[in-house]
């Protein structure tokens, strides 16, 4: 899983605990921009998250003192033609945003330090953000000429509202860790020193949640935003019908009429034939 590379750096690793994985970005002299070689390790070990039951959240960080530069830009120097930036989002980011949303168990993303640039919408699009006090988000994209991308313009105005939207994104300007909570960009600001430990809790009391039930909490909420009320009405029917053939929900109900802690399992049920 791990990837060989950056002079024989992992660029991302891969830390598997009790119930959940640690995925580190890792090209910490680059702050942890990502070129070729950590998007193809990323998506790898998201694949493997996805695949394996025995993981049922991940946590997603950066090495070093930022989490993430977005794209290097060292490997943008035009010496020839322009890049086509179109054929790297379809075949690097875009897939990427994809498979955060779509993992069908929680990702908690801790922001160690700056999120620029793809950095910063790659960590919007994880499911929970928790960010060290002294991180900054960055829509860097205006800076070098570019628009922001990897689902900025659709996590932006969504989670903050269309005017502080436009200003970062026109701006470039750096928000701070403390404001873009206040703001509604990200979960919780952390200490420093706790962020680690904080994002670890967090992660770890997912894992031992119904984790069918949270794959179907995060599909209900991936579709809101292009529904009407009627269609999420719909939808909600749909996968509560999912959720209450789950083993987890049998025993939710059970452990709360005999009042103790419930053992989940994760796993989804067996839906009879309609
Ligand atoms: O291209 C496509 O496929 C399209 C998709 C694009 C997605 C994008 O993400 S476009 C946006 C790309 N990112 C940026 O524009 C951010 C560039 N970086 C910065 O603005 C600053 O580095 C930061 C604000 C993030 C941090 O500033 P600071 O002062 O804390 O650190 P620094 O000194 O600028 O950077 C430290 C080192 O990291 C430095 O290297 P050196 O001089 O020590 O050897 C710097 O060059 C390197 N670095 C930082 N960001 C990148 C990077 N190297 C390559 N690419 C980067 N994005």
């Amino acid at each position: 899983m791990e990837q060989e590379g950056d002079g024989g750096m992992e660029t991302v690793l891969v830390d598997r605990r009790a119930g959940w994985m640690v995925l580190t970005l890792n090209r910490p002299a680059r702050l942890n921009a990502f070129n070729e070689e950590m998007h193809l390790a990323l998506r790898r070990a998201l694949e493997e998250a996805a695949g394996d039951a025995a993981c049922r959240a991940v946590l997603l960080t950066g090495a070093g003192r930022a989490f993430c530069a977005g794209q290097d830009l060292a490997e943008r120097v035009q010496t020839g033609g322009a890049p086509d930036l179109g054929a790297s989002l379809d075949r690097l980011y875009n897939p990427l945003v994809r498979q955060l949303r779509a993992l069908d168990k929680p990702v908690v993303c801790a922001v160690n330090g700056v999120a620029a640039g793809a950095g910063a919408n790659i960590a919007l699009a994880c499911d929970i953000v928790l960010a060290a006090r002294s991180a900054t988000f960055i829509q860097a994209f205006s800076n070098i000429g570019l628009i922001p991308d990897s689902g900025g313009t659709f996590f932006l105005p969504r989670l903050i509202g269309d005017a502080r939207a436009r200003a970062l994104a026109l701006l470039g300007l750096p928000l701070d860790a403390a404001t873009a909570a206040q703001w509604g960009l990200i979960w919780a600001v952390a200490e420093d020193e706790a962020l680690a430990g904080e994002a670890e809790a967090i992660t770890a009391r997912l894992a031992a949640r119904a984790t069918h039930a949270l794959g179907l909490v995060k599909q209900a909420l991936n579709a809101s935003p292009g529904n009407t009320l009627d269609q999420q009405l719909d939808l909600e029917r749909d996968l509560q019908r999912l959720a209450g053939y789950a083993p987890d929900y049998a025993e939710g109900v059970r452990a709360f009429t005999q009042k103790r802690p419930p053992v989940f399992s994760g796993q989804p049920g067996r839906v009879p034939e309609a």
